[in-house]
C-alpha cells in the first residue's frame, strides 16, 4: 500500500475525533471537572491481523514506514506519532498477533486539538473491536491515556482521551476526572444565533516539551505538601492558609479559580446563559495568561481582537505555549472577527491564523 493511501479493506476501520474544550483547562490531572467536546476532524485507523509477530504502521500524513516486533515494543524508540500507536498496543497489554496498521486523518497536528488522543483512541477502538476485547469506551480512554503517560512520556490528564471516546453531537461532555463519571450538557448555540470559532494561531505546540510537565509538577508539589489525594479537595479557605512556595501558589490559584468557573459554567449552560459562559471563558484566558503563564502573544492578540469585535468569550485552549483558541460569538460576527484577527496578525508579521467553526461532534466509532 503506498504511504498516502489508507487501507479501506483492513479487517477493521475505526475513527476518533480531535477535541475542543469549552472550559476546565489544566485541571484534568488535578481531579477537576472538564467540559470538552469532539470536533468534526477525525483520525481513521485500519488494522488487519498478520500471521507473524510483526507490527507495521504507515500513515498518509508521514513518509515513515514503521516495522517493529512485538518483542521489541517495550524499548522501541522512533517517531513520536508512531509511539502514540505503539503505546496503545503496549498499554492494552494483551497477547496479540502481528498487525498491519494504516492511519489517515485530518485533525491538524500541533494545533492543540488533540490529534494524539484521536490517534490513540482510534487504535484502541479498532483493537477492541477486532479482537473482541470487551473494554468500555471509558476503559479505552484510560488505556489511551496510559499509552501517552507511560509510553510517550507525557503526563497528561484524561480529558482529551475521554472527549475523543465519549463525546456526542450537539453536546458538551461533562467529565469528572476524579470520579470518572460523565454526563452531557446541551449546547444549543444555533437557537441563540451563536457559534464556536476555533482559531489556530499556527504557533506549533508540542506537549512533550517541558512547559506542560512543569505545570503538572507544580500542582503535584502543592497536592503532596498539603497532604491531599487530589487538588479537587483544596477549598479556598485551605488554599488561603496554605504555606506554599510563591510560584506554586500562583499556579495553584489558577486551579482553584478554574474549578470554580467550571461549576458556574455548568449552571450557566443549564439555563442557556451564554453571556455568563463567555465571561467565564475570558476569565479563564486571563488566569492561564497571568497565573499559569502558558499563553502566547499571538493568542493574546487574537483574544483581544475577538473581544473588541463582539465575542462573548475568548480564550486560549489546551496545553498552552501554542495551538488554538476557542471563541464564543454571534454567528453574524464571524466574518468580521476572522478578518480582524487576520489583519492584526498581518500587522505584526505573524503567520496567518486558520479558523473554523466547531460543531460538537460524535466520539470514536467503528466505520
Ligand atoms: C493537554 C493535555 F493532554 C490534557 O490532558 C489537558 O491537561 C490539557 O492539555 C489542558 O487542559 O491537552
Amino acid at each position: 500500500m503506498p504511504h498516502d493511501q489508507f487501507d479501506h479493506n483492513a479487517s477493521v476501520v475505526a475513527s476518533a475525533p480531535g477535541r475542543a474544550n469549552l472550559l476546565g483547562e489544566h485541571i484534568d490531572y488535578a481531579g477537576g471537572i472538564v467540559l470538552p467536546f469532539a470536533i468534526s476532524y477525525r483520525t481513521s485507523v485500519g488494522i488487519t491481523p498478520r500471521t507473524d509477530k510483526t507490527i507495521r504502521i504507515r500513515s498518509a500524513q508521514s513518509p515513515d514506514f514503521i516495522e517493529v516486533q512485538w518483542s521489541d515494543l517495550a524499548t522501541w524508540q522512533g517517531p513520536t506519532w508512531a509511539r502514540y500507536v505503539l503505546g496503545v498496543l503496549h498499554s492494552i497489554d494483551r497477547e496479540l498477533p502481528g498487525l498491519d496498521i494504516s492511519v489517515d486523518g485530518d485533525v491538524p497536528q500541533g494545533s492543540g486539538l488533540s490529534s494524539s488522543a484521536a490517534l490513540e483512541c482510534a487504535v484502541a477502538t479498532a483493537l477492541n473491536e477486532l479482537f473482541d476485547l470487551g473494554f468500555s469506551p471509558l476503559e479505552l480512554a484510560k488505556i489511551a491515556k496510559k499509552a501517552e503517560n507511560e509510553y510517550v512520556g507525557m503526563p497528561c490528564g484524561l480529558m482529551d482521551q475521554a472527549a475523543s471516546m465519549l463525546s456526542r453531537e450537539n453536546s458538551i461532555l461533562q467529565f469528572d476526572c476524579l470520579s470518572l463519571e460523565h454526563d452531557y450538557l446541551p449546547f444549543n448555540l444555533n437557537n441563540h444565533g451563536l457559534s464556536i470559532l476555533i482559531v489556530d494561531s499556527r504557533v506549533k505546540h508540542e506537549l512533550v516539551d517541558g512547559g506542560y510537565a512543569n505545570r503538572f509538577k507544580a500542582c503535584e508539589t502543592a497536592r503532596t505538601s498539603l497532604g491531599l489525594d487530589s487538588l479537587r479537595h483544596l477549598t479556598p479557605e485551605l488554599f488561603e492558609s496554605a504555606d506554599l512556595d510563591p510560584l506554586v501558589r500562583k499556579r495553584v490559584s489558577h486551579i482553584v479559580g478554574e474549578m470554580d468557573r467550571v461549576e458556574k459554567t455548568i449552571q450557566a449552560l443549564k439555563v442557556d446563559d451564554f453571556q455568563a459562559v463567555g465571561s467565564y471563558m475570558t476569565q479563564t484566558h486571563a488566569s492561564l495568561r497571568d497565573l499559569f503563564e502558558i499563553s502566547w502573544v499571538e493568542m493574546d492578540l487574537a483574544v483581544d481582537v475577538a473581544l473588541d469585535n463582539g465575542a462573548l468569550g475568548a480564550r486560549m485552549m489546551g496545553g498552552g505555549f501554542g495551538g488554538s483558541g476557542i471563541f464564543l460569538l454571534p454567528k453574524a460576527e464571524i466574518p468580521t472577527v476572522v478578518a480582524q484577527i487576520e489583519s492584526a496578525f498581518t500587522a505584526k508579521n505573524y503567520t496567518p491564523p486558520k479558523s473554523f467553526i466547531a460543531e460538537p461532534s460524535t466520539g470514536a466509532r467503528i466505520e
